[in-house]
C-alpha cells in the first residue's frame, strides 16, 4: 500500500519477493534448504531433523516479516489506534505449528517436507516450548494476541525475554519435586528477531535536582532494553502484529557518581547486575515474594516500553504527545508493569513540560488494570525505602498523586479517616509500603475482573472503597481461550468432525457456531464419531506416558485430569485424598466385585513454587499415593494414577483433548476465572467442580446438568471458615476423610512427616475447607461413575460441552476489551489490487 508501482525498482522488488514467497511445494522446499546452507550454515546435503526444523522455522518466518511490514504500514497509513498490552509473562507455547495453520500454509508444508524426507508432527516435535510465564496470567496474554491478530485490531505485546524460563519441574526418586534450570535459548530461537535499531536506556537509582522550578531525574545506571520482536500471525488475515520482548544490555556510556569517584571494579559490578535483569523469570504463581529485582524488571519493562510508544507516537506518526491517549490503549495485566502509569507521568512532566493536571488526563485515559487474584499474598507492595532508592523521581510522584487523590476523597467522604488510610496508595505501618494496586485503580480508567464472580467479589471485599468511589470505572470481562490452539490445533480430529458436521470451518473464528451442535447431541452416528476421536486422543497420551514415564495405563477408563499450578487454593490435594479414599474402597473388595467398578486414570501435572512448602509436600504425596496404587497387583486395572512431570502448554495440548473429566475444584471465591476449565468444555469434556471463577458462567452456558458440580459456594465458605477457625473441623470430618486420614498417618504413604504440613491443618482450622467440601465431593465422584457407565448419555454430555463453549472464545472477551475499554476497532490490510502491480 502506498508503494509508487511506475517505478522500475519497485516493480523489480516486488517480482523479486513473489517469487521468493511462491507457497507451491517446490519453492517451499528451496526456501528450506536455502535456509540450510546460508542461514544455519550447514550443507544442503546433510541437514538432520532439528536443522529441517530450523530452516522451516526460518522459512515461515520470512512470510511472517512480509505480511508484519505490509500491516504496519497499513497502521501507519491509517493513523490507527494500537492495543499495548504490557505484561510479565507471555506464554506462547510452540510457535511452527500454530503459525503454518493461521497462515492456511498445513499442506503446502506437509508436502513440502515429505519430499525432503520428514513428517510435519517429528519436525513440530523438535521445537522447544518456552516457558516465559508462570500459568493462567501469562497464558491468557499469549490468547489474546492471537485473537488481535485473528481479528485484526493493531497492537503490540510488550514483555521480558528471559534467559531462563520457568524451572523445568523433574521428580525424585522419593516423588519429591526438584528445579532444573531451563536455559530455553540454546535449543535455537528461531522466531525472535533482535531490532538493533530498537535499543532504548532505561535508568536507576540517583537522585532528583530542582532546575528553574523543575525537577530533573538525575540516575546513577543506566540499562540498555534491547527489542527482541516476535511476528504474531492471526488466523486466516494477513495482519501480523508485534510482541516486543526487551533483554537487558550493559550500556556503554558511563554513568555518573563510582565511574567518576575512580571506584572502577564497583562501577564496573553494578554494570553486571544490569546484564542479569532479565535473566530469569520468578515462578511464583499467586504470590508476591517481594524479591527485589522483579521490581527492578517491572520497571524494565514499563519504562522501555512507555519509551517506546512515544516514540512511535511522536517520531514515527509525528503526532503530539497529548495525543497518545487518541493513538494508545495501554492494559496493564495485574499490577506488575503498574509502575509505568507514574513512568509516564514523569516523561510527560519532567521531558515534555506538559502541566500536572493536563498529563494526569493523558496518563489516566490511556491506563486500564486487570485484575488477576484476590489472594492477599499476591497483591503486590513495596517498601517504600527501596522503591525510593530505586526510582526517586517516581517515588515524588507517586506522593503527589496519593496527595490528591486524597484530597479527593476528602470531598466526596468527608470525616472517614478509615477510609483515607484504607485508600491511601501508602501502606501505613511498620514499614511503609506502596499498593501496586491502589496506583493501578487511581492511574488508570477502567479496572476489570476476569470472571462475572471474581469482579463482584473485587466490587463487594478487596476494592470496595474504590468501587464506591468510582462505580463506572470497574467492568467485567470474563476470560477466554484461543480455539486456534486449544481445538483446531490440538484436537484435529475433532476440529474435522465439528467442521464435517456444520458444513463449515466458521467456528474457528466464529465460536458461536458450535451451537448448532446441540441438534446433534442425540445423533448416534455423532456420538460415536465424538467417542472413537476421544479413544485416538487418549491412545495418543497414553503412549505418550508409557514412553516418558514407563507407566501403563488402560485405554478403556476414565481419564480424569486435574492439571494446573500446584496450590493449596487450587485443592489438588482435596483430589488425591479421595483418591486414597477410592483405593481403600477398591482394596476392600472382593475380586469379582473390583471388576465391575469403572476403572478409572487420575493424572495430575502442574508445578509448584520452589519455596512453597505445602504445595511441595501435595507434589510428593500425589507421588507416594501414585506408586503405592500403580505397583499394587491387587489392583489392576481399576485405578492408575500418573503425575506427569514439567506440565506447560505442550503437555496442555496433549492431555486436554484426552480427558474424560477435568477437576475445576478450588474452594469457592478463590479462582479468579480459570481458563484451563475453558479448554477442557471446548473438547468435550465436562467439569467436576465448584461454583468458582468461570465455573459458574461456564454452567450457565453448558447447563448444569452437563457438569459435575459439588461443595460450597462463597457465602458458605466464608461462614464455614469462621466456624473452622473457631471450632476446628471435627464436626465436619467424616468417617471417610478419617479413615484417609489415618492410612496416610499409619505410614502407607511413606514418613508421615513428610506430609504433615498439609494433613494437620485439615484438623484444625482448614483455611481451604477441604473437610467441609469433602463428603459432597466423593458423593459427586460416584455419579461421575454412574454417568460414564452410560454412554449415551455420557457422550451426549461431552457434545454438550463443546456446543455450549462459544462464549469462552478469547475473540469474544477481545472485542469486549475494544468496545468497552480501548476504543479501538479492527483496521484489516485492504486487498492488495492487481491493477497496481
Ligand atoms: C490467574 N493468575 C488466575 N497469576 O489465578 C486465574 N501471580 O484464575 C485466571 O484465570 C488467570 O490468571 C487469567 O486471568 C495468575 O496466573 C500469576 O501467574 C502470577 C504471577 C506472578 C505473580 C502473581
Amino acid at each position: 500500500k502506498g508503494l509508487d508501482f511506475q517505478n522500475e525498482k519497485n516493480q523489480l522488488l516486488w517480482k523479486l519477493m513473489s517469487a521468493y514467497l511462491d507457497s507451491n511445494p517446490t519453492c517451499i522446499q528451496r526456501q528450506i534448504v536455502n535456509h540450510i546452507e546460508y542461514t544455519i550454515a550447514r550443507s544442503r546435503f546433510n541437514f538432520d531433523i532439528f536443522g529441517a526444523y530450523l530452516a522451516t522455522s526460518y522459512s515461515v518466518r520470512d512470510r511472517l516479516i512480509e505480511l508484519w511490514n505490509d500491516t504496519q504500514q497499513h497502521y501507519h497509513h491509517v493513523y490507527a489506534k494500537q492495543v499495548y498490552y504490557f505484561s510479565v509473562e507471555f506464554l506462547l507455547g510452540r510457535f511452527l505449528q500454530n503459525a503454518i495453520l493461521n497462515l492456511n500454509l498445513d499442506s503446502n508444508y506437509r508436502d513440502a517436507l515429505k519430499g525432503l524426507g520428514y513428517t510435519m508432527e517429528e519436525i513440530y516435535e523438535q521445537e522447544y516450548d518456552p516457558a516465559l510465564g508462570n500459568g493462567g496470567l501469562g497464558r491468557l496474554a499469549a490468547c489474546m494476541l492471537d485473537s488481535l491478530s485473528s481479528q485484526n485490531y493493531p497492537c503490540w505485546g510488550y514483555g521480558l525475554r528471559y534467559n531462563y524460563g520457568m524451572f523445568k519441574q523433574e521428580i525424585d526418586d522419593d516423588g519429591k519435586q526438584i528445579e532444573k534450570v531451563d536455559y530455553w535459548l540454546t535449543h535455537g530461537a528461531p522466531w525472535q528477531i533482535e531490532n538493533m535499531l530498537i535499543q532504548i536506556p532505561v535508568h536507576f537509582y540517583g537522585h532528583v535536582i530542582s532546575i528553574e522550578n523543575k525537577r530533573k531525574w538525575v540516575s546513577e545506571l543506566t540499562v540498555i532494553a534491547q527489542a527482541n520482536d516476535i511476528f504474531i500471525p492471526g488466523y486466516g488475515t494477513d495482519n501480523t502484529n508485534t510482541l516486543r520482548l526487551w533483554s537487558s544490555k550493559p550500556s556503554t556510556e558511563f554513568d555518573l557518581g563510582r565511574f567518576n569517584q575512580g571506584d572502577y571494579y564497583s562501577a564496573l559490578s553494578q554494570k553486571q547486575l544490569s546484564e542479569n535483569l532479565t535473566s530469569v523469570l520468578y515462578p511464583d504463581d499467586s504470590t508476591d515474594e517481594g524479591r527485589k529485582l522483579r521490581l527492578q524488571q517491572e520497571y524494565f519493562l514499563s519504562s522501555a516500553s512507555m519509551k517506546d510508544i512515544i516514540r512511535r507516537v511522536t517520531k514515527s506518526y509525528k503526532m503530539p504527545i497529548t495525543d497518545v491517549p487518541k493513538l494508545c490503549a495501554i492494559q496493564l495485566n495485574d499490577t506488575h508493569p503498574a509502575i509505568a502509569i507514574p513512568e509516564l507521568m514523569r516523561i510527560l512532566i519532567d521531558e515534555y513540560d506538559v502541566k500536572w493536571d493536563q498529563a494526569w488526563d493523558i496518563t489516566t485515559q490511556t491506563f486500564a488494570y486487570t485484575n488477576h487474584t484476590i489472594l492477599p499474598e499476591a497483591l503486590e507492595k513495596w517498601d517504600i525505602e527501596y522503591f525510593q532508592t530505586l526510582f526517586p523521581r517516581h517515588m515524588e510522584i507517586i506522593f503527589e498523586i496519593n496527595w490528591k487523590f486524597l484530597e479527593f476523597v476528602k470531598s466526596k467522604f468527608p470525616n472517614d479517616n478509615d477510609r483515607y488510610s484504607r485508600m491511601s496508595l501508602i501502606e501505613e505501618g511498620f514499614v511503609k509500603r506502596v499498593r501496586m494496586s491502589h496506583l493501578a485503580i487511581v492511574g488508570s480508567h477502567a479496572v476489570n475482573g476476569v470472571a462475572g464472580i471474581h469482579t463482584k467479589i473485587l466490587e463487594s471485599t478487596l476494592f470496595k472503597d474504590f468501587y464506591e468511589l468510582w462505580p463506572e470505572k470497574f467492568l467485567n470481562v470474563t476470560n477466554g481461550v484461543t480455539p486456534r490452539r486449544w481445538l483446531n490445533q490440538a484436537n484435529p480430529l475433532l476440529a474435522e468432525a465439528i467442521t464435517k458436521r456444520l458444513g463449515t470451518s466458521d467456528w474457528i473464528t466464529n465460536l458461536n457456531l458450535l451451537e448448532k451442535l446441540r441438534n446433534f447431541a442425540d445423533d448416534q452416528e455423532f456420538q460415536t464419531q465424538f467417542a472413537q476421536i476421544k479413544m485416538e486422543n487418549k491412545k495418543r497420551l497414553r503412549e505418550y506416558i508409557k514412553k516418558t514415564m514407563n507407566i501403563k495405563i488402560p485405554i478403556n477408563a476414565l481419564y480424569d485430569i486435574h492439571i494446573k499450578r500446584i496450590h493449596l487454593y487450587k485443592r489438588q490435594l482435596l483430589n488425591i485424598l479421595s483418591v486414597i479414599y477410592r483405593y481403600l474402597t477398591i482394596t476392600k473388595m472382593k475380586k469379582e466385585d473390583r471388576e465391575k467398578i469403572v476403572k478409572r486414570v487420575v493424572i495430575f501435572a502442574g508445578k509448584s513454587a520452589p519455596a512453597y512448602k505445602e504445595a511441595k509436600a501435595v507434589v510428593h504425596l500425589i507421588n507416594r499415593v501414585s506408586y503405592v496404587i500403580n505397583n499394587d497387583p491387587t489392583i489392576g486395572d481399576a485405578l492408575k494414577v500418573v503425575f506427569v512431570p514439567n506440565y506447560g502448554v505442550s503437555l496442555a495440548e496433549l492431555l486436554i483433548p484426552a480427558a474424560d473429566i477435568s477437576q475445576q475444584v478450588s474452594t469457592a471465591g478463590t479462582e479468579a476465572s480459570g481458563t484451563g476449565n475453558m479448554k477442557f468444555v471446548l473438547n468435550g469434556a465436562p467439569i467436576l467442580g465448584t461454583l468458582d471463577g468461570a465455573n459458574i458462567e461456564i454452567a450457565e452456558c453448558v447447563g448444569k446438568e452437563n457438569m459435575f458440580i459439588f461443595g460450597m459456594n462463597v457465602e458458605q465458605v466464608n461462614k464455614a471458615r469462621i466456624e473452622n477457625a473457631n471450632k476446628g473441623t471435627s464436626h465436619v470430618i467424616t468417617r471417610e476423610l478419617k479413615s484417609v486420614i489415618a492410612a496416610i498417618k499409619g505410614g502407607l504413604f511413606g514418613n508421615y512427616l513428610d506430609f504433615s504440613i498439609i494433613i494437620d491443618p485439615l484438623l484444625s482450622s482448614d483455611f481451604f475447607c477441604v473437610s467441609n467440601d469433602f463428603d459432597d465431593y466423593l458423593k459427586t465422584q460416584e455419579k461421575v461413575d454412574q454417568t460414564f457407565m452410560n454412554k449415551k448419555k455420557w457422550n451426549k454430555m461431552g457434545i454438550m460441552n463443546i456446543a455450549g463453549s462459544g462464549f469462552f472464545s478469547i475473540d469474544r472477551t477481545i472485542n469486549e476489551y475494544a468496545k468497552k475499554i480501548w476504543s479501538v476497532s479492527p483496521q484489516p490490510l485492504p486487498p492488495m489490487n492487481e491493477d497496481d502491480i
